[in-house]
């Protein structure tokens, strides 16, 4: 009986960080589409909010007949990323950037750890300039 209960003093520290690891949270799911099934130039939604210290699971699908980028320099740079799935591949490390292709999804699993406001741009020639941008604000 002793025995058990000096096993359970051993335990509980490790059940307590359990509980505390992001990694092992239900990831909030988000989604977004770069472009439309009709072509359109943006993102929907345009605007994205997230807090600090959540696990978030943002899906990321292409709708449309083209390739598309999402890009936000200072969102990648302020959130800590668990990894990236794709149908073929998991991607683990810090991301910069993802192109989609046409029909294309990506699922980015992230911690914000910076609050701030960030543009959200597709870096495809021609298409920042065509209306395809959108807001990231973490709070
Ligand atoms: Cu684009």
């Amino acid at each position: 009986m002793r025995r058990l209960a000096c096993l359970l003093l051993l335990l509980l520290p490790a059940l307590g960080w359990a509980a505390g690891d992001l990694s092992q949270q239900e990831p909030v799911v988000v989604e977004v589409q770069l472009g439309t099934a009709d072509n359109a130039l943006r993102f929907v939604p345009g605007t994205l909010t997230f807090e600090t210290g959540k696990l978030y699971k943002l899906v990321l699908r292409n709708p449309s007949p083209q390739k598309h980028y999402f890009t936000s320099l200072g969102f990648a740079a302020a959130v800590w990323t668990r990894k990236v799935e794709t149908p073929d591949a998991e991607i683990k490390g810090a991301i910069r950037e993802i192109e989609l292709l046409p029909g294309g999804k990506a699922e980015w699993y992230f911690v914000p750890v910076q609050a701030g406001t960030f543009e959200l741009y597709c870096h495809r020639p021609g298409h920042r300039e065509a209306g395809m941008v959108g807001t990231i604000t973490i709070r």
